[in-house]
């Protein structure tokens, strides 16, 4: 007799996406209403314990009252698993349909918040344009520009802070009123979104979000990768990548590191694919 054994959730989470495209009609459809997706069950326990261990080596010094105290990068020369989750299987499908087939990394970095620790207003939003930040409806097809991918690594409780925003903001035609930005007047629009640990949030930086304060006895901790279509750049980090970083990728990785251009540039988990201009 054999005996099934329960799957973990990055096998559950294969066995869903692993259709053609990986993209579901209702994510497309919640992504384009609301300007994300949580994408539920992504890491499993082990995974987690993993990614939590090697931060704790690190011995960072605690967060404090202002929001560059709440962040740590270069995680991605800390260990293999801060670069499995780079172009990880559960995330690549939403960023090649909704950004781009060869999107890049533009810049990555974690947040840590202790309780008392009050994050930051609400920005962006549909209105005023944002170059870099943009979502656009063309052809039967999202389009969108500087992109979060943000990993919960601890639980996000209801109502006890970290990412907040306002769904449906990314097609906004006004401006976001100062008090709502600054969390002074919450009437209705504003949510702050929970998320299991291991799970993912995927969010358009054309949507108004922000990180509220964070009042949960944890700390939290979620590690952002900031997506962007192949040709575009919101930030120059490109330039300086560094070498003990680069060493280290896989080939197909490489691609996401590749300064920002569109003609002959290769489509991500596609290495048999002709380059762009053929498609
Ligand atoms: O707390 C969050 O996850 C949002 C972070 C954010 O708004 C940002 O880094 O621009």
């Amino acid at each position: 007799m054999t005996t099934a054994t329960a799957p973990t959730a990055s096998q559950a989470f294969a066995s869903r996406t692993l259709g053609t495209s990986g993209v579901s009609d209702e994510d497309r459809y919640l992504f384009d209403l609301q300007g994300y997706l949580v994408v539920k069950n992504v890491l499993g326990r082990e995974e987690l314990a993993e990614l939590n261990r090697l931060i704790d080596e690190r011995k960072l010094p605690e967060p404090g009252e202002t929001v560059q105290s709440q962040r740590f990068s270069g995680f991605l020369t800390w260990g293999q698993p801060f670069r499995d989750l780079l172009d990880h299987p559960a995330i690549v499908p939403y960023l090649k349909e909704w950004l781009d087939p060869a999107f890049r990394l533009d810049h990555y970095y974690g947040i840590y918040m202790k309780q008392g620790t009050s994050g930051l207003t609400l920005h962006g939003g549909g209105t005023p344009y944002d170059r870099p930040e943009y979502f656009h409806f063309r052809g039967g097809q999202m389009y969108n520009g500087l992109t979060v991918v943000s990993w919960a690594l601890v639980d996000i409780p209801a109502d006890q802070g970290g990412f907040t925003c306002i769904p449906g903001s990314h097609k906004a035609n006004y401006p976001c009123p100062r008090p709502i930005r600054t969390y002074e007047s919450n009437p209705g629009c504003v949510v702050q979104v929970p998320m299991s640990a291991g799970d993912a949030v995927i969010f358009t930086e054309a949507l108004t979000h922000g990180t509220h304060p964070w009042t949960a006895p944890h700390h939290r901790r979620s590690l952002l990768f900031k997506y962007a279509p192949g040709h575009m750049a919101w930030g120059g980090g490109y330039a300086r990548w560094p070498q003990e970083l680069l060493e280290r990728l896989t080939p197909e990785q490489r691609l996401l590191f590749e300064p920002p251009y569109f003609h002959q540039r290769k489509e991500i988990g596609a290495p048999d694919a002709a380059p762009r201009s053929a498609y």
